[in-house]
């Protein structure tokens, strides 16, 4: 049978619970630090540690067969990949936020006004929906920051508990989406015996912590 491949992040927020769930499914396999492929002793899989950003295109282009990735990074890379399973972890959402003294209070204030983010098309598409036209900023990292530089009057990023907002002087006004790890697979692949008997080892980890 042919082996199958995993995309997990190599290191950052996804990575632990992504090896845990994976060991939790009763996979045996060493976690060096340092290597960017690891093979299971115990199922025909192997593990590939890939930058997050970079998973949903070799799910796509069919290097990995399926991996694990926050919403936000398949939303914003706009490839067309099968959501297989909601993990659970990961949990954030992206919102608007604010100096909390701006006279921006609610979306459409936004009209005419620069937006930091690392997720322009994330943000693009919502702005279009709002019917706003603003002037999308768009940076690699550190976005919240941006206000105080005088590079933007708002950002656009990912929040979990809002102390990194709070931290830098900005108030969130408006949730634009929530996201979490998702199982990702190619379209029209998803019933391969293999991925079906992984999905059914992780529901039935999922549904041991509920
Ligand atoms: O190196 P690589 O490219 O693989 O990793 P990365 O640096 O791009 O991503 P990483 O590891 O930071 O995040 C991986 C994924 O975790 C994201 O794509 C989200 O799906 C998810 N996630 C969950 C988060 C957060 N929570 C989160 N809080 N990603 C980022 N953050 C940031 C947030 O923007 C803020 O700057 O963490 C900081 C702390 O957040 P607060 O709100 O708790 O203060
Ligand atoms: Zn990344």
């Amino acid at each position: 049978m042919k082996t199958l491949k995993i995309a997990i992040q190599k290191s950052g927020r996804l990575n632990e619970k992504s090896v845990e769930l994976l060991k939790n499914c009763g996979l045996n396999f060493e976690n060096y630090k340092s290597s960017l492929i690891t093979s299971v002793s115990n199922f025909p899989l192997e593990i590939l540690f890939l930058r997050d950003d970079d998973i949903p295109e070799y799910v796509q282009d069919g290097i990995a067969d399926i991996g694990i990735v926050g919403e936000n990074v398949i939303q914003e890379t706009k490839v067309d990949v099968a959501y297989l399973q909601r993990l659970g972890f990961g949990k954030c959402k992206l919102k608007l936020a604010v100096p909390v003294n701006s006279p921006i209070q609610k979306v459409s204030d936004l009209e005419g006004k620069a937006i930091a983010t690392s997720y322009p098309n994330i943000l693009n598409n919502f702005l279009q929906k709002e019917d706003i036209k603003a002037d999308i900023k768009t940076i690699s990292g550190s976005v919240e920051i941006a206000p105080g530089l005088g590079l933007s009057d708002a950002i656009f990023d990912i929040v979990s508990t809002g102390s990194t907002l709070k931290n830098n002087g900005l108030q969130p006004f408006a949730d634009v989406v929530s996201s979490e790890a998702i199982l990702i697979g190619r379209k029209g692949e998803e019933n391969t015996p293999l991925i079906q008997e992984l999905i059914q080892r992780i529901q039935s980890v999922l549904r041991a912590k509920d």
